[in-house]
């Protein structure tokens, strides 16, 4: 099977948007998942992303296993820290948060999940994840201990994503936090898409289509979406 990354590649090369529906495992009723798992199939989602700041059930296996029984997206971990990494899954966005100056989300974490990762078949995708603040304190903001960038300081913005790109990086995710009130802003987005030729990863915040869109419009290649599907499943029918 062509990997994950070459297709998002493909993707953004011919310019077709991505989507993905984060699902957090603390938060997914199993009883329920047949229902979800239909709204997601009739839904334009390309991808499942797993995965949430503190996840603190260990139903990610099985949530995974149920899921691909009835869905053909790839499923890509989403992981606050190493006791998420499922096996289970097709990918993992290998996460670096370098919006911060805590080691333990720049590289500890990273070192713990090596050896595990080491163990599996999945997909590592190495990812600059650049918190954006959306002026209240979000769970990513909490977990880890770290400040997020000034929504208005579009420089260092750029040259946070960049260096994150020279490091080897091959995404980077503009995230404003899971439930922020205010999603990245999309003179952020537009100037950080220009000026990176990785593919650019968008979410936090997006409360309906319309931010979807104006998120792809801007340049973002892959929009994220959590909690407006988790709120009401029928989102995407509107
Ligand atoms: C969070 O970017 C994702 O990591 C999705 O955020 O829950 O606000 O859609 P929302």
């Amino acid at each position: 099977m062509e990997n994950l990354y070459s297709q998002i590649i493909k993707a953004k090369t011919n310019n077709q948007k991505l989507l993905a529906i984060l699902l957090d495992p603390d938060k997914v009723v199993l009883e329920n998942l047949s229902v979800l798992i239909s709204k997601i199939n009739q839904s334009p989602a390309t991808h499942i992303f797993i995965g949430g700041s503190l996840v603190t059930t260990s139903i990610s296996d099985e949530l995974i296993i149920k899921i691909k029984q009835n869905c053909n997206l790839p499923i890509v971990l989403f992981p606050g820290n190493p006791s998420q990494i499922s096996d289970k899954a097709d990918a993992i966005l290998f996460l670096s948060l370098i919006s911060g100056r805590n080691p333990d989300y720049l590289i500890e974490h990273q070192v713990k999940a090596a050896p595990i990762l080491k163990q599996t078949q999945l997909e590592i995708i190495s990812t600059g994840y650049i918190l954006i603040g959306s002026g209240k304190e979000t769970a990513v903001e909490r977990v880890s201990k770290t400040t997020p960038l000034d929504r208005n300081n579009l420089d260092l913005t750029l040259a946070t994503a960049q260096a994150g790109e020279m490091l080897g990086n091959k995404l980077i995710y503009l995230e404003a936090g899971s439930g922020a009130k205010q999603a990245v802003p999309l003179n952020m987005i537009a100037l950080v898409a220009q000026n990176i030729e990785i593919p650019l990863l968008v979410g936090g915040g997006i409360v309906d289509l319309q931010g979807i869109q104006d998120a792809y419009a801007a340049g973002a290649d892959l929009v994220i979406i959590g909690t407006a599907f988790e709120k009401d499943i029928n989102f995407f029918n509107a």
